[in-house]
């Protein structure tokens, strides 16, 4: 069973020009891209995304820093997605995340850190439904997937 997360690429991949090598890194993981778009995220879909930081000190400049440019918003299809995506984002804070990672090549700052990735199964399914319609996830063979996993035996391996 494959599943899906959200990744937004922030105002800062944009601006920085990383956005091609950052899709790039989840296509050759051989992560599946089922919705993409590029938006000017708006006040109302920031404080919905990170309502769980309401009230953190660092909330309403998180609200500016992502609203103040563009993004690219992804719906990313794998196995253990959340989890990969995730391990592949980095920790939070730029100087603290391992080299290898998105954040750790290319962020040094605790706020500017390229990317949103949800953190949970259930986080991922609420943030998709803020950022995409159903009309807009679109579900098509990935024709390499059985090259991907071991689709073998009926199972994803
Ligand atoms: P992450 O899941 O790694 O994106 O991190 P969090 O959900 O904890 O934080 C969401 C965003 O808030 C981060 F990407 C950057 C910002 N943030 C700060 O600006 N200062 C902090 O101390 C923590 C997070």
């Amino acid at each position: 069973m494959l599943q899906k997360t959200l990744v937004i690429l922030k105002p800062d991949a944009v601006q920085r020009r990383l956005i091609g090598k950052i899709i790039s890194r989840f296509e050759e993981k051989g992560l599946q891209i089922v919705g993409m778009k590029f938006i000017r995220m708006t006040q109302e879909l920031a404080r919905k995304n990170y309502r769980q930081h309401k009230g953190r000190d660092f909330f309403e400049p998180l609200i500016r820093y992502v609203t103040a440019g563009p993004v690219v918003a992804m719906v990313l299809k794998g196995k253990e997605v959340v989890e990969t995506t995730r391990k592949m984002a980095g920790f939070t804070f730029g100087t603290k995340a391992e080299p290898g990672t998105i954040r750790g090549d290319y962020a040094t700052s605790s706020r500017f850190n390229l990317v949103h990735v949800s953190d949970s199964q259930e986080a991922a399914e609420a943030e998709i439904d803020i950022f995409f319609g159903t009309d807009e996830i679109l579900e098509y063979d990935a024709v390499d997937n059985p090259w991907i996993y071991d689709m073998s035996q009926g199972t994803i391996i």
